[in-house]
């Protein structure tokens, strides 16, 4: 009697005990890939004009490493809408998404336009090595030197 009373309540402690950590161990690693992201991003400041309406990225040469996660934050201080078009460097970045305000917007991107005064951060990891252009889809815009470069490394 005294032994079957002891092994119940040792089986059940034992499995609560089991499932606690079980739960634990869940949320951890819940937790942990998002932790290890956060504190790995880079942050990356890209304006596109200035406030004196000249066509160009600020700035216009961008370099990043393969494998990395970057948060691009683009802004455009400038009266006019522009893009920020880098289609090829796009096809070699896995894009975790592009937020703007409260929206989180996810899946593949090859282009943002930003309207006067927007702010958008476009979150990716570049996963080849090359070099890529940029430039502002508005006609007009790339010819007046509103182009760039995007240099990735290993
Ligand atoms: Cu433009």
């Amino acid at each position: 009697m005294i032994i079957s009373i002891y092994s119940v309540l040792n089986r059940t402690i034992g499995r609560s005990l089991l499932l606690f950590s079980l739960i634990l161990l869940f949320f951890a690693l819940l937790a942990m890939p998002d932790a290890l992201a956060n504190s790995d991003e880079i942050q990356t400041q890209v304006s596109l004009g200035n406030n004196a309406g000249e066509l160009k990225f600020f700035p216009s040469e961008l370099e990043f490493k393969t494998g990395k996660q970057y948060k691009i934050l683009l802004d455009n201080p400038s009266p006019v809408k522009h893009y920020f078009t880098a289609k090829d460097f796009a096809d070699v970045s896995w894009t975790k998404k592009v937020q703007v305000g409260k929206v989180e917007v996810k899946g593949a991107i090859h282009e943002l336009e930003l309207q006067p005064g927007a702010t958008a951060e476009w979150v990716l990891t570049p996963m080849k090595p090359g070099k890529y252009e940029l430039h502002c889809s508005i006609k007009g815009h790339a010819a007046a030197g509103m182009v760039g470069e995007i240099i990735v490394e290993n």
